[in-house]
């Protein structure tokens, strides 16, 4: 990371959603997400949920100064006109007491309808009141569990030996997690019913979090969009101005993942000059 490159290389977008940022638990990649807060330019910012971690800060007291950086930086935004809409989510579960008001420049609302360039509306909301339709919740078993925190700390390490070895950060959370059958069956119910919960209520699809699993599909004519997030594939979703959507990991790489069919997926790189 060379200081600078965030003001050389600009994301322009119309409007950005992020979630699950777990501001307070240790294994936030509070670095990656605050290079990539000082180099976005856009319009609107969603914060999609768990945004901080209450539960992990009940647990154990963690907030480095990186973690209060990210919410200066998120104000900061704010206060220079981007409009910041938060829909807490159920880490951050207190702070839905307060929909409908004002956090500084910062909107907090339930759910929020949004209308992408395209003229396409889209719900908007965490996710978590899909966790009553998924059997054996995979939440329940990776999400607020040991095996999760486990999964996390064997990413920690693989990914200080990686950065000793020169290479670049990757994910060995969510190719594990991509390899477990539960938790992909699991991942599959969320996104039915989201989907299912956007066509109900008369959306065009659905953008939500929660899960940890970013991904953009579209079934039976519901698109469907999860931001992913920041303790293992610091995700990003993306709007430009012709109401396009894609998915941006970012790491020590820029990796845009492409649409995916509900049962493909096509990625490609691109530098991180991009
Ligand atoms: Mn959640």
């Amino acid at each position: 990371m060379t200081p600078g490159s965030t003001l050389a290389n600009p994301l322009h977008a119309r409007t950005i959603w992020i979630s699950d940022l777990h501001l307070g638990y240790r294994d936030c990649k509070a670095d990656y997400l605050l290079e990539f807060l000082d180099r976005i330019r856009c319009e609107t910012l969603y914060l999609v949920g768990d945004v901080i971690d209450l539960w992990a800060l009940k647990k154990r007291f963690c907030w480095p100064a990186q973690h209060y950086q990210v919410l200066l930086k998120l104000y900061e935004l704010a206060d220079k006109g981007v409009r910041v809409i938060y829909v807490p989510g159920n880490h951050d579960e207190p702070l839905r007491h307060f929909c409908g008001d004002q956090f500084g420049a910062i909107e907090v609302a339930l759910e929020h309808e949004y209308v992408s360039a395209d003229g396409k509306r889209w719900l908007v909301m965490h996710g978590d009141a899909m966790d009553a339709h998924i059997n054996l919740s995979w939440v329940t078993r990776f999400c607020g569990d040991i095996a999760y925190d486990a999964l996390l700390f064997i990413n920690r390490w693989a990914n200080r030996w990686r950065k000793l070895t020169g290479r670049p950060y990757f994910s060995l959370a969510g190719l594990i997690k991509s390899n477990v059958k539960g938790a992909q069956k699991a991942i599959e119910t969320y996104q039915n019913e989201a989907m299912d919960e956007a066509r109900r209520r008369g959306y065009d699809g659905v953008i939500c979090g929660h899960i940890h699993a970013a991904a953009l599909l579209e079934q039976n004519g519901i698109r469907y969009a999860n931001t992913g997030d920041w303790v293992e594939s610091c995700s990003a979703l993306l709007e430009d101005h012709q109401g396009h959507l894609r998915l941006l990991h970012y790491s020590d790489q820029l990796h845009w993942q492409a649409e995916q069919a509900p049962s493909a997926s096509a990625e490609g790189r691109v530098a991180k000059a991009a």
